[in-house]
């Protein structure tokens, strides 16, 4: 079956934030990431200034007003630092924009090209949850640092450690899971992926519902968390309440020494969550995850928690919210094998979101 919506990756995650020369220096402190282009009034930029950070394939853009009164300075009043873009890259705009509105996406840009002395892009965009877009780009005949308008920078601090090198999945939280999850079968021909988080599996411990789609090469994967009823505040309503509506809650990024990454960002100031030693103790989960490649002690004492299913397994950790908010955090995920996302460890991250949350006075 030919492919209604073919993708080649995710191009950027856009973030829009108060203050973009403090976030760009945050991502390149404590992620290890690397400026690589810029945008602002020095470049004739009056409403907003845009830093682009770099880690492998993995590439962030951070917006942020530079005067008052601009959709940018509100967006962020509303929502607080978050990400409004979810960038596609396509290999065709015009194909990939007709179908999406032929199956009833709503446009945002209409495609049109950005040129420079560096060539060509094409560009689009399209809603999708709450206020975040999926812009669709195609930049096969460009070759500058991120797109015209924007002038190549050089890294705002000495080169360190790089932590991830690609983006492995984002995920939305949203008030009707099922709803979205259709939005991306009809409108990008997105399948589901085999993790599913209902009612079926759902214990007192995940207050919500969770479904995955992902385009037909799994380079793009998209969950999609609903809120569940339970005895106490969903993590997801946590998160509704806070952001102001639907928006982006995880991104996770994949690395492949997840040991060096949570070593070097903890050094650098991120914060993790907590997993108690009964995790790393329990028979059971040590039967299941059998050997990995290091002893199970350097994940205990670094909180890093493993899964395993058929394929194989993998690590994943993750951090606490990243702004005031309790809204945006990051996964780190090391992948050898299994293409989950880690619905061994749901008991267990739940309750550490949870005694966040506690701490927070939200459950
Ligand atoms: O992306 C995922 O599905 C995993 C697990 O609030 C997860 O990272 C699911 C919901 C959530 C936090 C993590
Ligand atoms: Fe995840």
């Amino acid at each position: 079956m030919a492919d209604e919506f073919p993708v080649n990756g995710m191009d950027a995650v856009v973030f829009a934030v108060g203050n973009a020369r403090q976030a760009a220096h945050f991502y390149s402190t404590a992620f290890g990431m690397r400026l690589v282009a810029y945008r602002g009034p020095e470049t004739g930029s009056r409403d907003e200034a845009a830093y682009v950070l770099e880690s492998g394939t993995a590439r962030f853009v951070f917006r942020g007003p530079v005067r008052a009164g601009t959709w940018l300075g509100r967006h962020v009043a509303d929502h607080g630092d978050g990400v409004v873009d979810l960038a596609i890259e396509v290999p065709d705009v015009e194909a990939a924009y007709a179908y999406a509105l032929a199956q009833g996406a709503q446009g945002l840009e209409e495609p049109h090209s950005l040129e420079d002395e560096h060539g060509k892009v094409r560009i689009a965009a399209i809603a999708t949850y709450g206020e975040t877009r999926h812009t669709l780009v195609s930049r096969a005949d460009y070759h500058g640092a991120y797109l015209p308008g924007f002038v190549a920078a050089e890294p705002l601090v000495q080169a360190g450690d790089t932590f991830f090198s690609s983006i492995d999945h984002c995920v939305g939280n949203v008030e009707r899971m099922d709803e979205w999850a259709d939005f991306y079968h009809r409108v990008m021909g997105f399948t589901d992926m085999a993790e599913f988080i209902g009612d079926d599996i759902a214990t007192e411990y995940s207050a919500l519902m969770s479904k995955v789609v992902a385009d037909g090469t799994r380079k793009v994967k998209f969950p999609l968390n609903e809120p569940a009823e339970s005895k106490r505040k969903s993590q997801i309503d946590e998160y509704l309440e806070f952001y102001g509506g639907p928006g982006v809650q995880h991104i996770a990024l994949a690395t492949d020494d997840i040991l060096a990454a949570v070593d070097g960002m903890r050094a650098a100031g991120v914060e993790f969550l907590n997993t108690p030693d009964s995790y790393y103790d329990d028979p059971e989960l040590r039967a299941r995850i059998g050997q990995v490649r290091v002893p199970v002690e350097e994940l205990r004492s670094r909180r890093i928690l493993v899964d395993r299913d058929e394929e194989g397994y993998l690590l994943q950790i993750f951090t606490k919210p990243v702004q005031d908010r309790p809204t945006v955090f990051f996964e780190l995920i090391e992948r050898h094998g299994s293409q989950g996302f880690g619905k061994g460890n749901f008991k267990a991250l739940f309750e550490a979101i949870e005694r966040e949350q506690e701490r927070r006075g939200n459950l």
